[in-house]
């Protein structure tokens, strides 16, 4: 099924100048970047992004994190983007995501781990609102 996700790469991807690498990625697949737009996630977008996270040990370093620096928000589509997206991302922690997925190649650390991706179709049509309005 075709489907829309929203992707969205962390400060630390855009400082380490990666957004190129990392968008190649997506489009070699065959996915298609449907809207781009690089700046600064508000304090809001970032407590709604992370409204699940609320209250955990690491939330405030979250929150802080994400809105350190530019980030690259993007809404990808194409067949299974949803899926196909987290399977290219690798695991949240870049310890455990496997050699050859995003996080596996261009992270070190959990608190800094690249890339943003929504887990399921609700997720990524709550968050594209959230971003693109
Ligand atoms: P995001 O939401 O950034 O795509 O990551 P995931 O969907 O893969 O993972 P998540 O929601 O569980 O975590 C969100 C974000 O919090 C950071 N994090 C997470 C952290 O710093 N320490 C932790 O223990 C966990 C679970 C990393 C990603």
């Amino acid at each position: 099924m075709t489907e829309r996700t929203f992707c969205m790469l962390k400060p630390d991807a855009v400082a380490n100048r990666h957004i190129g690498e990392i968008i190649g990625r997506f489009e070699r697949v065959g996915l298609v970047v449907e809207r781009l737009e690089m700046g600064m996630v508000s304090q809001d977008q970032a407590t709604a992004n992370y409204a699940e996270h609320e209250g955990k040990p690491f939330y405030d370093g979250l929150i802080s994190y994400i809105t350190s620096g530019p980030v690259v928000k993007m809404v990808i589509s194409g067949t299974d983007a949803v899926q196909v997206c987290r399977k290219l991302m690798g695991a949240t922690n870049p310890l455990e995501a496997a050699p050859g997925t995003i996080r596996g190649d261009f992270g070190l650390v959990m608190d800094a781990n690249v890339i943003h991706g929504s887990d399921s179709l609700e997720s990524a049509e709550r968050e594209i609102a959230i971003f693109f309005g």
